[in-house]
């Protein structure tokens, strides 16, 4: 059972390493070198210190737009330590999108990267905001519309110890946002224990984490999936972290594993995808490595062969959402199913409904609601959206539906509202996608349903071929696949044929830039 003490602060993941003797054990390994806990808590403690000396008052945000950097754990720790909360947000997002994000959370102070500073500072993502304070993480930049001082200055006038603020487990903690197909982002609120959940429930019963392990996270801090990866988990094992700033490129990803020797690598598909084909996987060291997980998306069943012969290693698949801050199905090193995203992670319920909201019986499909602690309990200032996900008696509804095998291994069979009519009968174009991948010929793909002008319902196709697949049979081969393996009417009754598929922030395929292509 999961008890956190009723007066609780989330940043004790970090600050209790203190207290438990690992003050000069490492926490983050990061181009420049290597920080202990003592030195990041220290570090932390200023700066939080330096937000109350702002003004800023309990529960007030702290924008982060931060790489994988030392300032991302530092920030994101002292502001929850002072009892402010911060808010992390992709680096990729354009101005007018910050622009929202500052005005949705209020945010009178912003942490940002050096290199981001231009964007971050113009008119267009200020403009009537709140903001009247930037935090330089690396580098420098001025402004004449807000005050601009760089972390190290910020933070050196500070005390190194903060005790922390006298917070409820249920305050609020954090936010993250999630990206949504359609309409603005929506800000997702953590509360002081969540993470904590996160650290018994995944962390504890899947990675099995030691003081020995080093962590390594591609998918950045940014991203709920990141955040657990390369801080809450290390940090609450006294282990420690492999933060990588910049583009993951293949290269710089095998050169920091051969470099920082981690023993526990976090990816995603797509990621896995440009490891197995890149040049440098060919003589890369991975002997360090004990566990590799993935998330987020169905893992081909290709991909985990390639990369296990590659590194002789299993590919532990996952299944999270920002909603619930990190994985509630998973597969295990003692037990996995190639295509599955696992089994109920114990501390989580998961149920699978029909769309009146009933649960289905043994070996139907159905829509997947999960239920834990560390569900988030609604979006900001957002009641309808609130109301659609966060369901009575704090299940949530997300809108993925998958079938559920005896043993209790999950696979994913689409969103629940993908389902189309062709040609007067329903099909789901995941169940097309999934049958499509199989082909010996398909790299990567992705079927969506199109509308056509005359308002009938058609599937595409959109196929990364293999090198050697000649360009000028395999539309034809892959419908005729498509209906020798399923009811014929299911085949694509279009294929394009494309050198790359595009991908989201989270390496996700990027279903509505495909639809909005047509
Ligand atoms: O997409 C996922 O599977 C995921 C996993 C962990 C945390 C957050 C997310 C969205």
């Amino acid at each position: 059972s999961f008890r956190v003490p009723e007066r609780f602060n989330a940043a004790s993941v970090l600050f209790d390493n203190l207290a438990r003797g690992n003050g000069a054990r490492p926490a983050i390994h990061h181009d420049g070198g290597a920080l202990s806990y003592a030195a990041l808590c220290a570090a932390a403690s200023r700066f939080g210190h330096g937000l109350l000396a702002l003004g800023l008052r309990r529960s007030e945000r702290v924008l982060l737009l931060l790489d994988d950097t030392p300032a991302m754990p530092i920030a994101f720790f002292g502001a929850i330590r002072a009892g402010l909360v911060p808010v992390c947000i992709n680096t990729l997002t354009p101005p007018e999108l910050l622009n929202f994000y500052l005005a949705h959370t209020e945010a009178r102070v912003a942490v940002i990267e050096g290199a981001l500073a231009d964007q971050a500072l113009s008119e267009q993502a200020t403009a009537g905001t709140n903001l009247a304070h930037v935090i330089i993480a690396s580098g420098e930049a001025a402004s004449d519309r807000v005050a601009v001082t760089t972390l190290e200055a910020f933070s050196a006038p500070h005390p190194d110890q903060l005790d922390a603020a006298d917070t409820h487990r249920d305050d609020m903690a954090f936010w993250l946002y999630s990206s949504g197909s359609t309409g603005r982002p929506k800000g997702i609120v953590h509360l002081q224990h969540d993470i904590a959940y996160t650290v018994a429930s995944y962390a504890d019963r899947i990675l099995k984490l030691t003081p020995d392990d080093i962590c390594f996270s591609v998918p950045k801090i940014f991203f709920a999936y990141g955040l657990g990866n390369s801080l809450s988990f290390p940090f609450a094992a006294g282990a420690s972290s492999v933060l990588l700033a910049g583009r993951p490129d293949p290269a710089r990803v095998f050169a920091a594993i051969g470099k920082h020797r981690p023993t526990v690598f976090f990816g995603l598909p797509t990621l896995y995808t440009a490891l197995c084909h890149a040049p440098e996987a060919e003589h890369a060291d991975t002997r360090s490595l004990r566990l590799c997980i993935s998330a987020a998306e169905v893992l081909s069943e290709e991909v985990a062969a390639l990369w296990k012969r590659r590194t002789g290693l299993d590919i532990i698949e996952g299944l999270g959402s920002t909603e619930v801050l990190h994985i509630y199905l998973s597969n295990a090193p003692e037990g996995h199913r190639p295509g599955a995203a696992g089994r109920r992670v114990p501390g989580y319920e998961v149920v699978l409904r029909d769309p009146d909201g009933r649960e289905v019986g043994d070996g139907q499909e159905g829509i997947l609601w999960v239920r834990g602690h560390s569900n988030a309990p609604g979006y900001w200032n957002r009641p309808d959206k609130t109301a659609e996900t966060m369901r009575e008696g704090g299940w949530i509804y997300t809108g993925d539906r998958f079938l559920c095998d005896a043993e209790g291994f999950h696979y994913f069979r689409g969103r629940a509202d993908d389902l189309v009519k062709v040609s007067g009968q329903w099909v789901h174009p995941m169940e097309v996608e999934l049958c499509l991948a199989n082909h010996p010929a398909v790299k990567e793909v992705a079927v969506l349903a199109l509308e056509l002008p005359d308002r009938r319902m058609t599937l595409k196709a959109w196929v990364v071929a293999k090198e050697e697949a000649d360009p000028i049979t395999l539309p034809a081969a892959l419908q005729d696949h498509a209906k020798r393996a399923l009811l014929p009417y299911k085949y694509p009754r279009v294929v394009e044929l494309v050198a790359e598929l595009p991908k989201t922030g989270t390496g996700k395929i990027d279903r509505v830039a495909l639809k909005a292509r047509g």
